[in-house]
């Protein structure tokens, strides 16, 4: 019984640090709100997202299609599907979403080695929240029953810092998290460490999974339900949208996000605010158009003082 449960502890520890590729969530239409405030999480049914894995110099590549799952938990739930070009075991994963957090609450694997299961009695891990700032750490524990045997799980998720990643996509600011998750099989306990990069309205940037080699990088995506790939720029103003969406903060639909007459991508090229009108003429009266009533109400406010 008990080489068969430290049998049985390797095994379980070995599926656990698979852990998935980490999604996130956010509505089909977006508010204006959430453009003033982005969304950490990214996940939503029809996105897709397509990573070189690097592990032992081997390569190949993982593809992750978001669905929702209707069955298998009380309420719909999002469901992560991976496919391997390699044809390895690919783990396919179940998150909730309230407002502010991103909830892991079932995995499993497919290939070799079968295994499920889920946080069915609490809330499961807590893998990313909003709004994410740098220094923040958040703790959540878990039972779950895999087969017939009962584990705990805690997940400590620290922001650690905004960093530069290099992925094959390009170059960001992201924010670094540092996920330390200790499992618990029948008083045998160990932690293992590992690090995710994540940027507001895309998926995981890259995972790193350093003592054994282990890298994931994002190759290519598609967000909003599938609406925005990597060349998508809706407003023809030569910002891509995730750009606007996750680097600048600029609006996707619309070249003229301040309404200061100047477009988005003048505005990044020369420095100036996008979010700020930069126009010594604006349109003050607010008739949608910058006429002589804006030139004399400037002049007049210019010559009170
Ligand atoms: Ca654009
Ligand atoms: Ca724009
Ligand atoms: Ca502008
Ligand atoms: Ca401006």
């Amino acid at each position: 019984m008990k080489l068969y449960s430290v049998y049985f502890f390797n095994y379980l520890k070995y599926l656990l640090l698979v852990l998935p590729i980490c999604l996130f969530i956010s509505n089909p239409v977006l508010s204006e709100e959430q453009y003033k405030y982005p969304d950490i999480f990214a996940l939503e049914s029809d996105n897709q997202w397509t990573y070189k894995k690097k592990i032992n110099g081997i390569i190949s590549e993982i593809s992750e299609r978001v669905s929702v799952d209707s069955i298998t938990f009380d309420s719909p739930t999002f469901f992560i599907e991976q496919t391997s070009s390699l044809g390895e075991s690919t783990t396919n994963t179940w998150y909730q979403r309230t407002l502010a957090e991103r909830i892991l609450i079932g995995f499993e694997t497919n290939g070799t080695v079968n295994l499920s299961y889920y946080f069915t009695n609490n809330t499961g891990l807590i893998e990313a929240w909003a709004t994410i700032e740098v220094d923040q750490t958040k703790s959540s524990q878990a039972t779950g029953t895999a087969s017939w045997l009962p584990f705990n799980i805690n997940l400590d998720v620290t922001v650690v810092a905004i960093e530069s990643v290099t992925i094959p996509i390009g170059t960001f600011q992201a924010y670094h998290l540092k996920y330390v998750q200790t499992l618990n099989v029948l008083g045998l306990i160990e932690s293992d460490e590992y690090s995710v990069w994540m940027l507001p309205f895309l998926p995981v940037l890259k995972y790193d999974y350093p003592e054994k080699g282990y890298t994931v990088e994002l190759s290519s995506f598609k967000i909003k339900g599938g609406a925005i790939d990597m060349y998508t720029d809706t407003d023809n103003d030569s910002l891509k949208d995730f750009e606007e969406l996750s680097i600048y903060h600029t609006h996707p639909n619309k070249r003229d996000t301040d309404n200061d007459g100047i477009d988005d991508h003048i505005e990044i090229q020369n420095n100036t605010d996008p979010l700020q009108s930069n126009a010594i003429m604006s349109d003050i009266n607010k008739n949608g158009k910058i006429d002589m009533q804006d030139v004399i109400m400037i002049f007049q406010a210019l010559t009170t003082n």
